[in-house]
């Protein structure tokens, strides 16, 4: 890595050595996570803008990643942008036309939360064939179609903690449903992939899953889901929702029909405040900061493009205030960095938390 950088900073006036040593570093990289092309065409030291595409419009956990994400890219003074499709339906194909833009452009590097890793896979290919570094946040693109995915927490925690939430809120026995996001999301497939795993455990032997249903990441519907839900299970007595759109659209539609069953998952404090408490739907639920995420995604995007790291396990980076962070092995092949892990929110701290995001 050293001798990567040291290449890095002579770039300029030794395209050659790139020719020269890059056989030597591919041999020496172990790991199955893609590689961006280099060549000559490809200059590493120009700066160009830093591109985040968002997987969803407006709602506020998508505005905390954005601004943690423009915190440090202004404090860094790098030039910007922060993409964001306006409806569903559309993003998919309103994030392959914006990769297309910023590889065209020459990007310094694309952070990008895959509306679906193989819906996006080829032009994320392309953009790294192109020389332009590709990261995922949030939730993670194919390993051949990334240089490094920045991970909020570890899956087997995360399975761990909701699954020990269920078993919780159920007293170990009975009807459970899902409520996620998209059928398409890397992240709610891994969770929940992870969650059936846990449950093989037989203290989980009393709880039945009784139906994975999806909200897309849309107010209205995971309402409507979570309505139907209420319908269809009537024994139902707890909704995990690892989405915060979800939960809180499922928070809403708990308390409007005066329902019992009690919800858990992923939610933001300022949108979960008015729904947590005694007589309320929910006890507690979890959540990393999105604003950190936003931030060290920033921070691994300068640090992917000035070579400091190249994604490859072992790498570290310096992260400003939040320290310094190193590349591990990601469950799926690729490299990852996890920022850390999921807070309890509750009726203890909820007001301290409301406010921050
Ligand atoms: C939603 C999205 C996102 C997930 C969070 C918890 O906003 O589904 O991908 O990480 O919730």
């Amino acid at each position: 890595m050293q001798r990567r950088r040291m290449m890095k900073m002579h770039l300029k006036a030794a395209v050659f050595l790139i020719l020269a040593l890059s056989a030597g570093l591919l041999a020496g990289c172990g790991t199955r996570h893609a590689t961006k092309k280099k060549n000559a065409e490809a200059d590493v030291e120009a700066e160009g803008v830093y591109g985040m595409i968002l997987s969803s419009s407006d709602d506020s956990y998508t505005k905390s990643l954005a601004e943690g994400f423009k915190e440090v890219m202004d404090k860094e003074g790098k030039t910007y942008t922060i993409e964001k499709p306006k409806k569903a339906a559309t993003a998919s194909q309103f994030q392959n036309t914006k990769i297309a833009e910023l590889t065209r452009e020459k990007a310094s590097c694309i952070a990008i939360a895959p509306v679906s890793p193989d819906a996006q896979g080829d032009a994320l290919k392309a953009a790294m064939d192109a020389g332009v570094d590709v990261l995922s946040f949030d939730t993670a693109a194919n390993p051949d179609s990334r240089e490094l995915f920045v991970n909020q927490t570890g899956t087997r925690e995360i399975a761990e903690t909701l699954m020990d939430a269920v078993l919780d809120l159920t007293e170990a026995s009975g009807e459970w449903a899902v409520l996620s996001s998209s059928s398409t999301a890397a992240n709610q497939n891994e969770w929940i992939g992870q969650m059936k795993e846990t449950m093989k455990d037989k203290k989980y032997q009393g709880l039945k899953l009784v139906e994975i249903a999806y909200g897309d990441d849309q107010y209205q519907r995971a309402y409507d889901q979570t309505k139907s839900l209420l319908l269809s299970y009537p024994d139902l007595e707890v909704i995990c929702a690892p989405t915060t759109q979800g939960m809180k659209a499922a928070a809403a539609a708990i308390t409007d029909t005066g329902s019992k069953v009690k919800l858990t998952g992923f939610g933001l404090p300022s949108e979960m405040a008015d729904y947590v408490g005694s007589g309320k739907c929910c006890s507690s639920f979890y959540l990393w900061n999105p604003v950190d995420l936003g931030k060290l995604t920033a921070y691994a995007s300068i640090a992917l493009h000035d070579g400091t790291m190249t994604g490859d396990v072992g790498d570290s980076f310096d992260a400003g205030d939040m320290g310094a962070f190193t590349v591990t092995q990601a469950a799926d092949d690729g490299t990852e960095v996890i920022v850390g892990y999921p807070y309890k929110f509750d009726s203890s701290n909820i007001d301290e938390w409301k406010d921050v995001f």
